[in-house]
C-alpha cells in the first residue's frame, strides 16, 4: 500500500477507536493562538511534575503521564516551532513568541492510566492530539468560499460606511478606483496600482487594531508577494441583478480581469488551504480578544463581532454518528474563550465570559440549535501578571502587578469590563487601558496561566477517563 493511504488508513482505525482528536485552535490575528498552543504542550509534558493542572481531573487524580511530541500527520508540513517559542519565553528577560508567518503541525501523544482500572491493573493508554498553527489573518479567507467576485464585491462595500475610522483608511484606493469602469479595457499596471492601494488600506485598518479585512493574503502574502493574483481588488456600487451584463463583458475588461484573479485566489490559494487544513476537526477553541477590542473603541468592536460571526458558518458542527466520525467528523463539542484574561483583575473575569458571549450571540444561537455543547471561558494560556490587592483610604481593592514590554514595573487597576455589549457612551464614560505586559519568568517550573486546564479539559477530558 502506498505510504500516504497507509497513514490515512491508519488514521482513520485510530479516530474511530476515539485515540485520535483533531483540536481547530480558531481566532484572528493576535489573538494568542501560539501562546496557548505553546502553553497547551508545555502543560501536557509538565503535567504530574510542576505542572498546575488541577481543573483537569486526570491530571489532578496523578493518572496524566505526560506527553510528547511525534512525527505528525503531514510531513510537507513544518513543525510547530515549539523549541523557539519556549526559548522566547525563557529568555531573560522574557520575551513573546514571534507572530506566526505560516503554517505548522503538532502531533501530541498524551499518555494516561485510565479511571477505571483493568483486571490487569496499571495499564496506560494514548491519546493522539493532532493540532496545527497558522497566521491569523489567513484565517479570514474561509469566508470567501461563499462567494464569487460580484458578492464579495458587495459585502465590501457594506463594511465601509461612511464617515467610520476604516472607510477614511480606504480613501486613497475609493479615489482610484473611481476613475475605473468594469467595462474598460484592463490595463496590468493600473489595476497592480490600485490593488496596492487596497492592500495599503488593509495594512492601516489592521494597524488601527480592525479585524475583519480580506483577502488575507494581501496582508501576510508569504510566498506570492507581488504575484498577479494578488492584485484584485473589490469594484464598488455592484449590484447582483447586473450580473447577467457583467458576465457578457470582454475578457479582457476591468469585470472580468478582477473577477478571474478573485476565481483564482479562492480557487487555488483559499480552496487547498481550507482542505487540507481545515475540514476534520473533531473539537475547536475558539480564542477572542475581546480586551483587545474593548480597548480598541466602538467601530472595531463591531468588525470583529461581525468577523468571528462570518467565520464560525466555515465549520461543521453537530452529533456524530460512528461512521460520520469516521469520514465526515463534525465538531461535537467546542469551546469560546477570551484570551489574556490576567489583563484584567480576578472578580472582572465573569463580565469578561458575558461580554465574550454577548460578542458570539449569533453563532451561539447557531451551535444551540444544532445542540453541541459550548463552554465560554476565560483565561490567560501565559500569565503576565500577578493579581494583588491595595490599600487606599482603609479601602481594599484589586489591581495587577508587571512589568511592561519597555521593563517598567507598574501596579494599575486597568478598569471594569462592562457584562453586556457596551453602549456608545461607555466608550466616552470610561475609557479601559491597560499596557501590553512581558510574560513572566518561569525558571522554577511549568508556564503560569489562568484556567488552561479548564479549556483542557472541557475539550479532551472525556477522552482521558
Ligand atoms: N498578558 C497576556 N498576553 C498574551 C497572552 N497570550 C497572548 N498574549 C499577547 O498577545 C500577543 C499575540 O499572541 P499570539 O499567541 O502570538 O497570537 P496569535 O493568535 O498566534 O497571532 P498570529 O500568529 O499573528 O495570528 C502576544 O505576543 C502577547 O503579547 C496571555 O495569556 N496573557
Ligand atoms: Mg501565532
Amino acid at each position: 500500500m502506498p505510504q500516504p493511504l497507509a497513514r490515512e488508513l491508519g488514521n482513520l482505525i485510530e479516530r474511530g477507536r476515539d485515540r485520535q482528536l483533531r483540536l481547530a485552535v480558531t481566532g484572528l490575528s493576535r489573538a494568542g493562538k501560539t501562546a496557548f498552543l505553546t502553553s497547551l504542550v508545555h502543560q501536557l509534558r509538565h503535567a504530574g511534575l510542576e505542572a498546575r493542572l488541577d481543573l483537569l481531573p486526570a491530571a489532578r487524580d496523578g493518572r496524566l503521564l505526560g506527553a510528547s511530541r511525534v512525527s505528525q500527520r503531514d510531513i510537507g508540513v513544518p513543525r510547530f516551532p515549539y523549541d523557539q517559542a519556549l526559548a522566547a519565553l525563557s529568555e531573560t528577560p522574557p520575551r513573546w513568541p514571534d507572530p506566526t508567518r505560516g503554517i505548522s503541525e503538532l502531533r501530541l501523544v498524551i499518555r494516561y492510566r485510565p479511571a477505571k482500572r483493568g483486571l490487569l491493573g496499571g495499564e496506560t493508554r494514548e491519546l493522539t492530539l493532532d493540532l496545527f498553527d497558522y497566521p491569523g489573518e489567513w484565517l479570514l479567507d474561509l469566508p470567501l468560499l461563499d462567494h464569487d467576485y460580484l458578492s464579495w464585491s458587495e459585502t465590501q462595500d457594506s463594511r465601509q460606511t461612511k464617515g467610520g475610522a476604516r472607510h477614511a483608511m480606504f480613501a486613497e484606493w475609493r479615489r482610484a478606483v473611481a476613475t475605473l469602469a468594469p467595462d474598460d479595457d484592463a490595463d496590468e499596471a493600473q489595476l497592480a496600482t490600485i490593488a496596492e492601494h487596497f492592500a495599503a488600506g488593509l495594512r492601516r485598518a489592521r494597524e488601527a487594531g480592525f479585524a475583519d479585512l480580506q483577502p488575507g493574503r494581501f496582508l501576510l502574502p508569504g510566498e506570492l508577494d507581488g504575484a498577479p493574483v494578488l492584485q484584485f481588488f473589490p469594484l464598488p456600487g455592484l449590484a447582483s441583478d447586473q450580473r447577467k451584463t457583467l458576465e457578457a463583458l470582454p475578457e479582457n475588461s476591468v469585470y472580468r480581469t478582477l473577477a478571474a484573479r478573485y476565481a483564482h485566489y479562492r480557487q487555488y490559494i483559499v480552496k487547498p488551504f481550507y482542505q487540507q487544513h481545515f475540514r476534520r476537526f473533531d473539537r475547536q477553541i475558539v480564542l477572542v480578544d475581546v480586551l483587545g477590542a474593548l480597548n480598541a473603541g466602538p467601530e472595531r468592536f463591531d468588525d470583529l463581532s461581525r468577523a468571528l460571526g462570518t467565520l464560525m458558518q466555515s465549520f461543521a458542527y453537530g452529533k456524530r454518528s460512528l461512521l460520520a466520525r469516521l469520514f465526515a467528523p463534525r465538531i461535537d463539542r467546542l469551546a469560546i474563550a477570551a484570551t489574556k484574561a490576567d489583563h484584567v483583575t480576578p472578580e472582572q473575569h465573569g463580565r469578561l465570559v458575558s461580554l465574550l458571549e454577548a460578542l458570539l450571540a449569533e453563532p451561539l444561537k447557531d451551535l444551540r440549535f444544532a445542540d453541541v455543547p459550548v463552554r465560554a471561558l476565560s483565561l490567560a494560556s501565559i500569565r503576565a501578571t500577578h493579581s494583588r490587592e491595595v490599600e487606599q483610604r482603609g479601602k481594599r481593592s484589586p489591581a495587577l502587578a508587571g512589568t511592561t514590554l519597555v521593563g517598567d514595573e507598574v501596579l494599575l487597576f486597568p478598569g471594569e469590563v462592562p457584562s453586556r455589549l457596551p453602549d456608545a457612551g461607555f466608550w466616552e464614560r470610561q475609557g479601559f487601558d491597560f499596557p501590553a505586559f512581558r510574560p513572566l519568568p518561569h525558571d522554577a517550573g511549568a508556564l503560569p496561566h489562568i484556567r488552561l486546564d479548564a479549556a483542557l479539559d472541557w475539550l479532551i477530558g472525556d477522552k482521558l477517563q
